[in-house]
């Protein structure tokens, strides 16, 4: 043991000394946004084959099977499943064998300023498992399995066919005003009534279940697993509840449907982690129809990729397109999906790092956040073309971003960062306003970095910024609040955790501000751990006052919610 510690505190002067370059020569990582990126991959329990190689320090199949889990639940969300690197460094044994085991050790051990975790000092690993893994970034990575259409169709179950499904709907919800409701850590959704409060169903759903989407009709809610499982539900059936499921990967994070005239509920596409792929399906059976792969070369430098994930998609309201945002090689897709046998696509290239974003109020342009490059890029939905890319604050998160009109700068679209404290607002409207047209035309200062949603509605007079990431809990617990017409008063805080009076002390973080469908309610998740009481908290749009606490030993881990009608028609 001592001999480790001593071998670790001479590495770690080698590593002021020589590696200093390495260790800093990216721009510092937050707190926040390490721990938002390093979830556990589902990919930690598939089947991968040991792949040894000679210069690397040996290792026994247990310990590369114990080293391969550990990397896939830590390590895989910020350094890529192939180590080429994302926010993380690339770690390719061609780079990690020259850097040396005791050098490698004193990185994972102390982390860096760059943002690499202390994994040995805090705690989370102790010094075995840090020479575990030091050797293990040595070996080749393993690759994980492919999933192409045999593997989809042995997933594909139609539970309810279309012809036995209700013909009209069966129940007296009012539809409009559902919220799906992400259960993140038991694999379900909660659907509840908007108007009484009540849950309706909670839906099983893929695991640690992460967006929900509506059909164009607003009768079918997608909902996507993070082991790539999607859920299809029929809002008319009596009591809401699953007609279709489909795997369409390993990995994934996002689901849409067609929504241009002609195509509604035809089609629906889900993008993939791993593999890097997206699917086309029939919207009303989930049926994979057309795969296909996003592997390719990084706008910019040009260098292949191996791995480039699926971040955001959203479907066209001006053409029969699927945007599908790829996030490694920093390129937009322009799926058409009119004649799938046929597939154009059309790849605009903005920045690396593509990741979460919204319409602007026309539906016309797509927002997306290069998050690590710091930029938002605008595409043109009607044109099909990049209208602009917008320096931004410190790792945009957006969520689906905010449309307002701005007293001065008429309308804008805003994004909270993950990195600091700036709300950007960014003029949408080149037309009446073509001077701020794509431009950052002003920061606002919210209560702290580590924001991960902003909202507000055409029928509102606020803008909500969330910071569940802020390391501050006080802030992480609350949330901002603007007056749209009174930017420059600053923010009023409302304390979301403390009024949802909860008996545990869990982390209480306040997630993601959705209206309902009239505009004049404001929801959110009170998220605390798996085995910690959390809440729903619903706020008065008009009076900023406590409107309703949903509390129910079912809402176990909430976190995103989506009202019906608002993703239906993607009003935010
Ligand atoms: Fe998300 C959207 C990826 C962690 C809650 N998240 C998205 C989207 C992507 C994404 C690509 C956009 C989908 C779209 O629009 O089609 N999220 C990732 C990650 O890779 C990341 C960083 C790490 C991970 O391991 O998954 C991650 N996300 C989280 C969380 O920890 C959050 C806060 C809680 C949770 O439920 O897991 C979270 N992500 C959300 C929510 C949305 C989302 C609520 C949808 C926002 C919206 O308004 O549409």
């Amino acid at each position: 043991m001592k001999g480790i510690t001593l071998n670790v505190a001479a590495a770690a002067a080698l590593l002021l000394v020589a590696g200093a370059a390495w260790a800093q020569d990216k721009k510092p990582v937050t707190p926040a946004e390490m721990n938002y990126q390093a979830g556990a991959s589902p990919l930690a329990n598939e089947p991968m084959y040991q792949a040894s190689n000679p210069k690397a320090p040996p290792m026994t199949q247990a310990e590369f099977d114990t080293a391969r889990q550990i990397y896939f639940e830590r390590c895989a969300g910020c350094h890529g499943v192939l180590r080429k690197g994302a926010t993380g460094k690339p770690l390719t044994p061609d780079i990690t064998q020259g850097k040396g085991t005791a050098y490698l050790k004193v990185f994972i051990a102390y982390g860096s300023p760059a943002g690499m975790p202390n994994w040995l000092t805090s705690g989370e690993m102790d010094e075995k498992t840090v020479d575990l893994m030091a050797r293990y970034v040595q070996h080749d990575p393993p690759v994980p399995p492919e999933f192409g259409m045999a593997d989809m169709k042995k997933t594909w179950k139609v539970i309810v066919p279309p012809e036995a499904r209700p013909k009209k709907k069966m129940n007296n919800y009012n539809i409009d005003n559902i919220f799906s409701t992400t259960l993140r850590d038991t694999g379900e959704v909660a659907l509840i009534d908007g108007d009484t409060k009540q849950i309706i169903n909670i839906v099983k759903t893929g695991y640690a279940v992460h967006i929900s989407r509506l059909s164009a009709s607003g009768r079918y809610l997608f909902v996507i697993g993070r082991d790539a499982k999607i859920n299809m539900i029929d809002l008319w059936m009596e009591k809401p509840d699953n007609v279709a499921a489909l795997r369409v990967g390993l990995e994934a994070r996002s689901v849409d449907t067609s929504k241009y005239k002609g195509y509604e509920d035809k089609f629906a596409i889900a993008g993939s982690y791993w593999p890097p792929q997206y699917v086309i399906m029939k919207g009303d059976t989930l049926e994979p129809l057309k795969i296909v792969a996003t592997r390719g070369m990084v706008v910019g430098t040009q260098e292949y990729h191996p791995e480039p994930r699926v971040a955001s998609i959203v479907a066209s309201h001006f053409k029969p397109e699927f945007v599908v945002n790829v996030k490694e090689t920093g390129k937009t897709l322009m799926v058409d999906y009119s004649n799938i046998d046929a597939l154009k696509t059309t790849e605009i290239g903005s920045a690396p790092f593509l990741h979460d974003g919204g319409w602007d109020s026309t539906k016309r342009y797509f927002m997306v956040a290069a998050n690590n490059s710091n930029k938002i890029a605008v595409i043109d939905a009607k044109d099909g073309k990049l209208a602009a890319v917008t320096e931004v604050s410190k790792i945009p998160h957006p969520g689906r971003g905010a449309n307002f009109v701005h007293p001065k700068f008429g309308p804008v679209w805003a994004t909270g960062h993950l990195g600091d404290e700036n709300i950007s607002l960014i003029g949408t409207d080149p037309v009446k306003n073509k001077q701020y047209a794509f431009k950052e035309v002003a920061k606002i200062k919210g209560q702290g970095g580590g924001a991960l949603f902003i909202k507000s509605h055409p029928k509102s007079q606020h803008l909500y910024s969330d910071t569940p990431l802020n390391p501050d809990p006080k802030i992480a617990q609350s949330v901002a609040v603007y007056d749209i017409k009174n930017l420059d008063k600053g923010f009023t805080v409302l304390p979301i955790a403390e009024w949802a009076g909860l008996k545990d002390d869990g982390a209480k973080r306040v997630v993601q501000p959705e209206y309902n469908k009239a505009g004049d309610e404001v929801w959110f998740a009170v998220w605390s751990a798996k085995n910690k009481e959390s809440a729903l908290v619903v706020v008065d749009d008009k009076t900023l006052k406590l409107k309703a606490v949903i509390k129910d030993p079912r809402l176990i881990t909430p976190t995103g919610h989506f009202n019906v009608y608002n993703t239906q028609h993607d009003v935010y």
